[in-house]
């Protein structure tokens, strides 16, 4: 009999569908000993919570994420709302001892991230924040090359994360929607949603950023805010550029913008070693691309390699479906969930937990010091 976990999604907007699905899916593909159970769904708007909760097959919806928290029934909260309510929730879920899973970014600044932590582990409970793309299979078999010495000693680590969906002035800030244009809200722009993702796994494939240089810039200065119909001043970073120095010696290049027509989630990754080189596209997420110095010289090139062998060779593949299929963006959070349970089960931590995302949160204010003030930062290591 595997042990019940009785679950409160609060948020019910697109991360709340990916985290709830990965919630339903995952005891049908890993054997973990921990079940979810969607016990209730929380959303500001009790209709929509109801809504939500029959869609997607909840026991009940609530418009009162503080009454969620209070209930002994409740085990495990799982947080998918906009940034600025992360750190309250996730505070208020510690001290009544429920075990969380946190969307990116950890917190709106440091400060908040500091206290977050603080509650976590004090209250001694599972804690993870949801950096998915580090459980999709080619991007977790790059990783394992990396730890493995094949690319030998790491040179170079550039990502982008590009985007073109705000270009248009008349994108509104605020509102259910549209929270990622409103600083109250999101806390920063590209760099808070979408570097902070590069972040995170280059930081976890590449070890340690000491320091940065960045800048940014924010192209539409003034929008309508959805809730009041006012215009008001944009105060998020529309594009951010940066370079950094990793602790190991390697330098670091990183890009993200939302106005770079043509481009969707156009998330890419590079890491250039002194035997071999790798590359990865989120939109053509199942294959990794692999320079070896070390092949034979009339057949060295690059080869992509298809990441979807189920024998054990590729990373979660073997739950899927035969050698060959592919899966998609959803099962990253799958797997996420899985490793998260497991760890549960065994009483160990889950990475990134809240502690590993504080450091991305610390890179994250280094590179918006750094453009605010046109200068080096270093990244506090603690
Ligand atoms: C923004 O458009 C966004 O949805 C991010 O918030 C997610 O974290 C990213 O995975 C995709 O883009």
């Amino acid at each position: 009999m595997k042990r019940k976990l009785k679950v409160a999604v609060i948020g019910c907007g697109f991360m709340g569908r990916t985290h709830t699905n990965a919630h339903r899916q995952v005891a049908n593909f890993f054997d973990v000993g921990i079940e979810p159970v969607l016990e209730v769904a929380c959303a500001t708007d009790a209709d929509r919570a109801q809504a939500f909760a029959d869609k997607w097959g909840f026991t009940s919806g609530s418009g009162d994420w503080r009454e969620v928290m209070g209930r002994d029934d409740i085990d495990l909260v799982d947080i998918c709302v906009p940034n600025n309510l992360h750190a309250e929730m996730a505070i208020a879920a510690a001290e009544a001892g429920k075990m969380i899973l946190c969307e990116k970014p950890l917190a709106m600044d440091v400060a908040e991230g500091r206290k977050m932590v603080d509650a976590v582990e004090k209250a001694g409970v599972a804690n993870l924040v949801s950096f998915n793309y580090r459980r999709v299979p080619a991007v977790t078999l790059a990783k394992q090359l990396i730890d493995q010495g094949k690319l030998g000693k790491i040179f170079h680590y550039r990502a982008q994360f590009l985007q073109d969906w705000t270009i248009s002035t008349e994108v509104p800030q605020g509102g259910t929607a549209t929270w990622r244009l409103d600083s109250a809200a999101a806390g920063s722009g590209v760099t808070g949603d979408l570097l902070a993702h590069c972040i995170d796994t280059a930081m976890w494939q590449n070890g340690p950023i000491t320091r940065a240089n960045a800048m940014t810039e924010t192209f539409v200065k003034e929008r309508v805010h959805a809730d009041t119909g006012e215009t008001q001043p944009v105060g998020i970073d529309d594009a951010c550029t940066f370079f950094c120095r990793f602790e190991n010696g390697s330098l670091g290049n990183f890009e993200s913008t939302r106005y770079a027509r043509g481009h969707k989630a156009k998330y890419t990754f590079e890491i250039n070693g002194e035997h071999a080189s790798i590359r990865w596209d989120l939109h053509d997420l199942h294959r990794l691309e692999w320079s070896d110095h070390r092949d034979d010289e009339e057949v060295r090139g690059w080869r992509s390699i298809h990441v979807t062998d189920a024998g054990g060779e590729h990373p979660y593949m073997d739950h899927w479906w035969v050698p060959g299929l592919q899966i998609g963006y959803a099962e990253s959070f799958v797997h996420q969930l899985a490793d998260f349970l497991g760890a549960i089960e065994e009483g160990k931590p889950c990475s990134p937990s809240f502690r590993d995302a504080l450091q991305t949160q610390k890179v994250c204010a280094a590179v918006l010091e750094s453009a605010a003030e046109d200068r080096w930062v270093d990244v506090p290591a603690d």
